[in-house]
């Protein structure tokens, strides 16, 4: 792969609105990416691997629960500074990104929203140092979208629960140490229970054949009659929306994120369009081309003042759920397009590992499907603004 010479776009001079915090959280984060992943992550993704050797610097850098409060091994971070995190991470690749994203805002923030004292103190500290790895089982084989159909549950059996039932699509679970699992109490109330590896009857099959975030690790979630202990039950929510209020903060994440990934193909495909000469001249010189620079450069900006101005309303408590689909569905599709309309500017080279563009483009497309499909938040902003769910 080419050397990192990513040079971040900011069009609109967004670096105004951030404080000296947000700006060296952001390039820390940028100087680890391009030490760390920029060097490695085109072969981790051509042999699938998800480089496990990062999880360490990943820590460093506060990617795991940069909003955490310190005295549980987070990072006190603001919500504009875990945006400017997970977008960096992401212009390096978005299967690292789902790592970091699951492990703060699926696996942290529920043990510290929906957990005991014992749970928090148990398990943020080495969460957040990376000690201890998590996954986030919602996802059933039968019910993606529509996840309160799920058939996964528990039996109380005096000392303990019996969990049965089976989860796919598990980014994180073919090394996690833990599991957050949603499922059914006997009245069919969803509940989420913390699931340690080891426990008897409990799998985590890899998937394989993705092409797709090959750089992150997917599975499944087998559970045949596990005995979990009463203990490892979250008591503080139960229902439908604890799972949805965790994806509440994944999906603000990867509103950022996506405009890493942008950022990237952006910026790779105005170098290259400027150095490629065809016809005696570059062929940044073309009004072709031209039209596709600018038109991405004017999504990005859009992308970064949504990004910050939700970040904003997530910092003073205001952001709705709707509001948080809109920037999720807007700025994933943003990202995919530029992936599609970079990738040409690159020409033949463009389809090469040579260049990070077709890797994002190929990882956006389980961006724009999990965490809700492009679909589904199409759906929720209808019903935000009509008031009837057509789901
Ligand atoms: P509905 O009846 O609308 O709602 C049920 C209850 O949930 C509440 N609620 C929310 N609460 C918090 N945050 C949200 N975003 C919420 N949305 C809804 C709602 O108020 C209600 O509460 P209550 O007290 O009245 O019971 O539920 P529904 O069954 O009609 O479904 C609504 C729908 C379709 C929006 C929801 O099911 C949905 O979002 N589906 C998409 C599923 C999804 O996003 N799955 C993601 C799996 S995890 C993942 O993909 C991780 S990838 C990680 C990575 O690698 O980065
Ligand atoms: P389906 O729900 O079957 O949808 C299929 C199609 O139907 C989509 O186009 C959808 O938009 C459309 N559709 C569905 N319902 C409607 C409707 N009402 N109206 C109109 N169209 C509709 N899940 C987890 O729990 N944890 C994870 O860590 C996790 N990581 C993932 C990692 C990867 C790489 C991938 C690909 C997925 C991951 N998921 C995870 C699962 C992800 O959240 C689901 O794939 C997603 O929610 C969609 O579910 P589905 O794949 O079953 O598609």
């Amino acid at each position: 792969m080419k050397p990192d010479l990513f040079q971040a776009p900011d069009y609109y001079n967004i670096d105004e609105l951030l404080t000296d915090e947000h700006k060296m959280v952001r390039d820390a984060a940028r100087e680890w990416v391009k030490r760390e992943v920029s060097p490695i992550i085109e072969d981790a993704a051509q042999e699938a691997k998800f480089p496990e050797s990062i999880i360490g610097g990943l820590a460093e850098i506060g990617a795991f629960g940069p909003y955490i409060p310190e005295e549980y091994g987070g990072a006190g971070l603001d919500q504009i500074s875990y945006g400017l995190i997970m977008q960096e991470i992401e212009r390096g690749d978005s299967g690292v990104r789902s790592t970091a994203s699951v492990q703060s805002s699926l696996v942290m923030y529920p043990i510290f929203k929906y957990g005991t004292e014992e749970q928090r103190k148990k398990y943020l500290p080495k969460l957040a140092t990376g000690e201890m790895m998590g996954c986030f089982g919602l996802t059933e084989p039968d019910y993606g979208s529509n996840p309160g159909g799920m058939v996964t549950n528990f039996k109380d059996k005096g000392d303990h629960y019996l969990l049965n039932g089976a989860k796919m699509w598990i980014s994180n679970a073919p090394f996690a140490d833990i599991a957050i699992v949603w499922a059914k109490n006997e009245e069919g109330r969803i509940h989420g229970l913390i699931v340690e590896r080891g426990m008897e009857g409990f799998t985590t099959p890899e998937t394989h054949n993705k092409w797709s975030l090959r750089a992150s690790a997917t599975g499944e979630l087998i559970f045949d009659n596990v005995k979990v202990p009463k203990e490892n039950l979250m008591p503080n929510k139960s229902g439908l929306g604890a799972p949805l209020g965790c994806l509440d903060s994944a999906r603000y994440g990867i509103a950022w994120g996506a405009i890493g990934a942008a950022m990237d193909c952006y910026d790779t495909a105005l170098r290259y369009a400027k150095e490629r000469v065809q016809f005696d001249k570059p062929i940044a010189s073309k009004q072709l081309q031209q039209k596709k620079l600018a038109e991405m450069i004017t999504e990005i900006t859009k992308a970064q003042l949504m990004a910050w101005r939700l970040g904003v309303m997530r910092n003073e408590g205001k952001a709705t759920s709707a509001q948080i689909s809109m920037a999720k569905r807007n700025n994933v599709e943003m990202a995919i397009k530029i992936a599609r309309e970079a990738r040409q500017i690159l020409g033949g080279m463009g389809i090469t590992g040579e260049y990070s563009i077709m890797r994002h483009m190929m990882n956006l497309e389980s961006v724009i499907t999990y965490e809700g499909t492009h679909d589904i938040h199409l759906l929720i902003t209808g019903m935000d603004i009509t008031g009837m769910p057509a789901f």
